[in-house]
């Protein structure tokens, strides 16, 4: 038996560990992750790799959409087609007529996709990163210029504030590294409605109504300001419109917070000076605040205190990152410049959303190019195009036609809110192809399905766009197998027979990879060749930049904005503050006669990433159904017992839940998951897989006043009012 041993990325995931891949004659056998010593889902590779119900080979529907009706053709047949169909779109709409939808952690090769989009002349890619870290980033870039200040934990770092965070399911790496700390006498503050490890962990536990960060962190900020807990000399210095923002951080008192937010006065204050005496220290925020109708001014709020507390680009606080100094950034791939101002414009959402507006994006580009000399990538800023706008203008026509859609590596029907709208939009949009590993309930109403080559199977090269200054890169270890094709393949072709011949010289994606890393000096082989298939280069960690000659944030007024002109500019309120949200409690108290609880939605789980792993067996067994978790008072009131099966129900639909007690949860909140269908369950309608079962997002709203975020955008997943009540088993 021939034994042979690889490295690569592992592409399971956001936080890409170096993998180690063993084969026997040529077949993978086992994997270790070295990132994360025995992460269930890295263990699965070969099970995913090998499963039967792997999409091998383009497939076309021959039936109605919904009957699981295909014919198997060749590549060149479907590219063909595919093409043809494009381009009857644009002659007969416009390029803007076709929308591409991404999402997926699973190296999808993103910029090359949103050079075929700029090329094709469309403005209208979306994707998950709308909800998903792109509106900090956004935020962030147009509050200081920078792309994000970074949380890295290094031996210096003594306070860890988490602010809807779940390390512990969500960020293993970094749960290591923060439990490490921890025990080396790191102070852990903790802002979470449930009790997460981590909030079991802190020294101070904040339990928040949802959706309220925003004052909670205005009132830490008011008590740091009034009790002088800030760096004076940073915001002499480096902050402009401290004093507008003491203003308004003087409509927050604790007191006042406590009534909006639930938290009581002291713990507020207690949790303000911890953070803001205990330096350098680390602000961390994710999904809790992200996927929250009112998310911006708390993303803000997030920004803001490391800048005044003094903990911006110091060692162990937040770090300013700056892209990688030698390597062609997804930017210099993406083509922005192929897309005409005109197109740029017809974005679907930019005119209601004005911070993911083209307008805006050239405004903080031109900011960014001024201070690290390079440009900004779009596509790691999530696309313009507005996802629920876009499902609204699919089935009504408005404010022009959708007419072809083509989904790459992301499972709408499970992931998206208003998952009945969104599959309204499927079966009625003309035109639609869908490239995923399985046939997922979605890729059941395409017209056309492509195999995608997965994890394993293609190189990859993860730098975060111009996120940050790593270069990260995998070797493929094995095939393709069957006729999988890697992202890359489909967009190239594509544009070779839309008339893109010139924009494509590179065959294959290591080709295009060699072009990235060309001013290194270095071929994409000769870059993962020292370490058997995976390089890694990290040259540029440099703290206190602010210190350096020259320096500036990159702002119209070159200073951290903590009152932003660029969002006075655009009609928003330059200042964060806080905004009741329109449907809750206390803002409807009507609704919440009839839907009373707080739904949060989407807590993560060890065993899944979003909608998938659902085909492995072992996990199958080990978790075997949706759980909802409730407080055990509000739940015996229900007259629902722990493990009973119960209705989740808002005005939307009603989906099935395991009830699992957990006194880490407020009475009047309760907490479900997302992503759970049933592969293995008929794929035609109406079961598309058991996609109605338990499908949480069948009853999350996104209604685009009440529940997206007005300047963003992103639309809430946590904050909904909900009933809840036993069902049958
Ligand atoms: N209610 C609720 N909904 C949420 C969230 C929540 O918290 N609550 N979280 C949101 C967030 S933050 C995110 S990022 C999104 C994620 O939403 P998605 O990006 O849709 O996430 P996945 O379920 O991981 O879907 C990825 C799809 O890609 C396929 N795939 C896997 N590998 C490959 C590959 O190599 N190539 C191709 N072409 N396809 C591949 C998988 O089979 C799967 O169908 O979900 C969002 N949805
Ligand atoms: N195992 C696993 N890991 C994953 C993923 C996965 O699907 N599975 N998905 C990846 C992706 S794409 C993402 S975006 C990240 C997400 O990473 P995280 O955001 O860290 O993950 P979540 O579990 O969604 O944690 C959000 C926390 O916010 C809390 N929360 C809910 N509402 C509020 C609120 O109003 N205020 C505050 N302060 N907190 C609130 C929730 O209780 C929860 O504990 O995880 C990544 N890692
Ligand atoms: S699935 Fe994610 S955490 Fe696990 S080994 Fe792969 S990249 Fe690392
Ligand atoms: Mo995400």
């Amino acid at each position: 038996m021939a034994e042979e041993v690889k490295m690569t990325v592992c592409g399971l995931c956001v936080w890409h560990c170096p993998m180690e891949v063993k084969l026997s004659d040529g077949r993978v056998v086992s994997v270790e992750s070295k990132g994360f010593k025995g992460c269930p889902r890295s263990l699965t590779s070969p099970e995913l790799l090998y499963h039967p119900d792997r999409l091998n080979y383009p497939l076309k529907r021959v039936g109605e959409r919904g009957d699981n009706k295909w014919q198997r053709i060749t590549w060149e047949q479907a590219l063909d087609e595919i093409a043809e169909k494009l381009k009857d779109i644009r002659d007969k709409h416009g390029p803007e007529a076709v929308c591409i939808s991404v999402g997926g952690d699973n190296h999808c090769s993103g910029e090359y996709l949103t050079r075929f989009e700029y090329l094709f002349g469309t403005p209208n890619l979306m994707s998950h990163g709308r909800v998903c870290l792109m509106p900090t980033m956004l935020t962030s870039l147009i509050i200081s210029g920078w792309v994000i200040p970074w949380p890295i934990i290094r031996p210096e770092t003594r306070c860890f504030l988490i602010v809807g965070a779940n390390p512990s399911m969500a960020a293993w790496r970094l749960w290591r590294r923060l439990r490490k700390a921890k025990d080396e006498g790191l102070k852990l503050i903790v802002i979470d409605p449930r009790l997460t490890d981590a909030a079991r962990l802190a020294d101070v536990w904040l339990q928040p109504r949802p959706g309220t960060d925003a004052a909670l962190l205005l009132g830490m900020a008011n008590v740091i300001v009034n009790e002088g807990l800030y760096d004076r000399d940073f915001v002499d210095k480096w902050c402009y419109g401290w004093d507008r923002f003491v203003e308004r951080v003087n409509e927050y008192p604790p007191e006042k917070v406590e009534e909006i937010t639930w938290v009581p006065a002291d713990k507020i204050r207690e949790a303000a000076r911890l953070y803001a005496m205990t330096k350098p220290g680390i602000c961390f925020e994710a999904m809790g605040i992200e996927h929250a109708r009112n998310s911006v001014p708390a993303m803000q709020m997030t920004l803001i205190l490391p800048a005044i507390t003094g903990n911006l680009d110091v060692p162990g606080a937040n770090l300013l990152l700056e892209p990688h100094p030698r390597i062609r950034l997804a930017a210099d791939i993406e083509g922005s410049e192929f897309i005409s101002p005109q197109q740029k414009r017809k974005a679907i959402g930019g005119e209601k959303y004005r911070m993911f507006s083209w307008d805006m994006w050239d405004r903080v580009g031109a900011e960014y190019k001024k201070l690290t000399g390079r440009p900004l990538s779009y596509y790691y800023l999530g696309g313009v195009g507005h996802p629920p706008s876009m499902w609204r203008a699919i089935t009504t026509g408005k404010p022009y036609p959708i007419k072809g859609l083509m989904t790459i590596c992301q499972n709408p029907l499970l992931n998206f809110a208003n998952a009945k709208l969104v599959y309204q939009a499927l079966k009625k949009v003309e035109f639609s192809v869908n490239m995923d590993i399985f046939m997922t309930s979605a890729c059941q109403l395409a017209d056309y399905v492509l195999p995608a080559a997965g994890h394993l199977e293609k190189s990859t090269m993860g730098h975060g766009g111009n996120m940050s200054p790593l270069v990260e890169a995998g070797a493929k270890v094995i095939g393709p197998l069957y006729e999988r094709k890697d992202e890359y393949y489909l967009y190239r072709e594509l544009g070779l027979r839309l008339g893109q011949e010139e924009y494509w010289p590179w065959k294959t994606l290591e080709e295009a990879f060699d072009y990235r890393l060309e001013p290194m000096g270095l071929t994409f082989e000769e870059f993962v060749k020292e370490k058997g298939g995976y390089g890694f280069d990290n040259p540029w960690l440099r703290h206190r930049k602010f210190d350096e000659p020259g320096f500036r944030f990159g702002t119209p007024t070159g200073k951290f904005e903590l009152y932003s002109t660029l969002m006075e500019e655009i009609g928003y309120d330059p200042l964060p503050g806080y905004n009741e949200a329109p449907r809750t409690p206390v803002s409807d108290p009507e609704r919440a006669k009839e839907f009373p609880l707080y739904l949060l939605s989407g807590p993560r789980a060890r065993y899944h990433y979003h909608s998938q792993f659902h085909q492995i067996e072992s996990f199958r067994k080990r978790y075997p159904e949706p759980i909802v978790q409730i407080n055990p008072e509000k739940a015996r009131e229900l007259g629902i017992g722990d493990g009973d099966w119960v209705w989740i129900e808002t005005p939307l639909a009603r989906v099935k839940f395991k009830c699992v007690y957990f006194d880490g949860i407020d009475p009047r909140v309760v907490s479900a998951e997302h992503g759970w269908w049933y592969p293995s369950e008929p794929g035609e309608e109406p079961s598309l897989h058991g996609l109605w079962r338990s499908n949480i997002n069948a009853v999350v709203d996104d209604d685009l006043d009440d529940c997206c975020d007005p300047q963003s955008g992103a639309w809430t997943f946590r904050e909904q009012l909900c009933k809840v009540y036993k069902a049958e088993d």
